[in-house]
């Protein structure tokens, strides 16, 4: 599996956080946000033209709660993201809550580049 990410991005990171605590290995693929050709490579990925977007095979998958959810739904055993629908219900609470904005600073940061 791939993730495009960039290393300032908070919606990669908790993703490769996600990713990490449930045991699954990602081929990190940086997306320099600054650079027209990178941004032309995510945009053939994501029309939105953000990051993360992961790549599992056929699958494209952008919005860093959904691929949480997915990595987590594919994960025997795993539990971080319960079978319970209350407790479900809450991690979807806490990891809906925006981690980025556009015009944030982190936005800023992620697009001047590593
Ligand atoms: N709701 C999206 C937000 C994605 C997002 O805003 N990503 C930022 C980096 S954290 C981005 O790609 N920004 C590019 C830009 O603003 O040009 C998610 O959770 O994945």
């Amino acid at each position: 599996m791939q993730l495009y990410h960039h290393p300032f991005s908070p919606s990669a990171r908790r993703v490769r956080m996600a990713a990490d605590h449930l045991g699954v290995a990602l081929d990190l693929v940086e997306i320099n946000l600054a650079s027209q050709d990178d941004r032309r490579r995510l945009e053939e990925l994501n029309a939105n033209s953000r990051v993360p977007v992961l790549v599992d095979g056929a699958l494209v998958l952008s919005e860093s709660c959904a691929i949480m959810q997915y990595l987590a739904d594919r994960t025997p055993g795993q539990a971080v993201y319960s079978q319970d629908w209350a407790a479900r219900a809450d991690v979807n609470r806490s990891t809906t809550i925006p981690t980025c904005w556009r015009g944030s600073r982190a936005c800023g940061n992620c697009r001047r580049g590593s």
